[in-house]
Formats: structure tokens, C-alpha cells, sequence
């Protein structure tokens, strides 16, 4: 481990933090009390950027551009401890906060021992159950925190990928929004019952958050940036405000001026 502060690639927007992917490296980072400073890239710099620095592609974009690599925040930049080396570089959410988990030790556990398999399953039952009904609520919000050229970019490359304008999934005030939003509040009811199940107050396995919280908590942290201020509020008072209190108690894991 080196004494430099590691860096950590994310995505830039009008409300700073906002990809829920990189909320959850993000929250790890803060959780762990590791220093580490921000280089904040747009949506179109992440590829030639990622490439000129020699990360690795996470993925193939969705079809029809699915023979194309996709190159994705967050990464993070590990200094060498030999300044003649170059630094370590990890891609991928998950493999930032085992990696962090691995590296530092003395810091509270995202992965407590024998939990891996576990919140590997919360997770499956999270993105299947809980994001895919909200995520089209979320999603034509994107534009709206961009800067004119990612904006473009983000609703063209949606188009192509998704099928249709993103401002035709959910437009506010719509009857079709109002029945989204419905879906959405039953989603996060089935997992109020995964979480009335935990003994601890607030987080899943005690004390302190673990990698599934901050599952949670990172939709959360996007859904703050990309809907009215009003509808975030009323998500976070449902289920006896379970949301809430799941989002007081992340405060000091959600500060993104690093
Ligand atoms: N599995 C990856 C997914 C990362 C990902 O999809 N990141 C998105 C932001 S949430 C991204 O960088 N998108 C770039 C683009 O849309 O061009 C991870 O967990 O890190």
C-alpha cells in the first residue's frame, strides 16, 4: 500500500456525485476513512481517457453496439509504492470494495467473514427486484444534471440502446409516472421486509454498513439527483420511513468533495 492518496475516477455532474455505481465505491472509500482525491470525468471523456490510461473495459456496450467495449466509472488509481511502476488500477464497483476490504485491513468490513455468498445474493435480489422496477423513474433525469454535450449523449446513446426516448418513459406528472412510482413503493416494500428481518436499528448485519447497504443506499444517493426534490422526500417516508433513516444514518459516508 502506498502513502499517496489513491485516486478515483468518477463521473461529473451539476449535483457532483450521482452514478450509483460509483456512489457504492464512493461510500466505501468514506466508510474506510481512506484518503483519496477525485478526478471527475464527463460521460464522453470516460473512454478516451480510461484507454490513454490503460484501464480495462468492464464490459460490451448493449446491443446494437454490443461488439464494442464499454470502459465505465469508478475506477480507482493505486500509486505504486516504487514511483519507477506504474499505478495498480481496478475497474468495477464490486472489485473496488474487495479490493479495499483486502488492502486496508484495519478499516470496518463491507465483506464481513462468511457474509461474501450472502450479499452476493442480496444484491441479485436487489437489481432484479428492487432497481429494475425504479430505474425507469430515475434514468430520464440523467440529462437534466448534464452539460449540453452529455446530455446529447446520454439520451442519444439510451435511444439506441433502450428503444425509446428517454423522456418517454416517465414523464412527470403523467398518469403513467404516478403507476411507476406505485410499482416502485411495493418493490421497496419487499425489501422493507428483507431489512425488518436484521436485529441492528438501521444497517443489515450490525453496527456498522456492509457491501449490500451500500447497495441500497447508492440508488438512494443517485435517485436524490435525478427526481424532484418531492418525490425523493416521499420515498423516503415510506415503509414507517425505513428509507430515511437508512439515509440519515449514510450521511457521513455521503460527503463527495474529496
Ligand atoms: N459493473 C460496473 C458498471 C459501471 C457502470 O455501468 N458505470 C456507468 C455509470 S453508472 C458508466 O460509467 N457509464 C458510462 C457510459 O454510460 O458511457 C460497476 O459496477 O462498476
Amino acid at each position: 500500500m502506498s502513502a499517496s492518496p489513491l485516486t478515483f475516477y468518477d463521473i461529473t455532474s451539476t449535483k457532483g456525485c450521482m452514478s450509483p455505481n460509483t456512489w457504492k465505491a464512493r461510500l466505501a472509500l468514506n466508510l474506510k476513512g481512506i484518503p483519496y482525491k477525485t478526478h471527475w470525468l464527463t460521460f464522453t471523456e470516460i473512454e478516451p481517457f480510461m484507454k490513454a490510461l490503460g484501464a480495462k473495459p468492464t464490459t460490451k456496450k448493449p446491443a446494437p453496439d454490443d461488439a464494442e467495449d464499454w470502459y465505465t466509472c469508478p475506477v480507482i488509481s493505486i500509486p505504486s509504492a516504487d514511483s519507477s511502476m506504474p499505478p495498480k488500477l481496478i475497474e468495477e464497483s464490486d472489485a473496488i470494495l474487495e479490493y479495499l476490504d483486502a488492502a486496508y485491513p484495519d478499516t470496518p468490513k463491507l465483506f464481513p467473514a462468511g457474509t461474501r455468498a450472502l450479499q452476493a445474493t442480496f444484491a441479485q435480489f436487489f437489481v432484479a427486484q428492487v432497481l429494475m422496477p425504479t430505474i425507469q423513474l430515475l434514468l430520464p433525469g440523467v440529462p437534466g444534471i448534464l452539460d449540453e454535450t452529455n446530455a446529447a449523449y446520454f439520451a442519444e446513446s439510451r435511444l439506441k440502446w433502450y428503444g425509446r426516448p428517454l423522456s418517454d418513459w416517465s414523464p412527470l406528472g403523467s398518469e403513467t409516472r404516478e403507476v411507476m412510482w406505485r410499482t416502485a413503493e411495493e418493490a421497496w416494500g419487499k425489501l422493507a421486509g428483507v431489512y425488518a428481518k436484521r436485529s441492528d436499528d438501521v444497517w443489515l448485519t450490525g453496527a456498522q454498513p456492509v457491501y449490500a447497504d451500500f447497495v441500497v443506499v447508492s440508488l438512494l444517493a443517485f435517485a436524490r439527483t435525478v427526481i424532484p426534490e418531492e418525490e425523493f422526500a416521499t420515498m423516503l417516508k415510506w415503509h414507517g420511513g425505513i428509507w430515511g433513516r437508512l439515509w440519515e444514518a449514510s450521511r457521513p459516508f455521503l460527503a463527495d468533495n474529496q
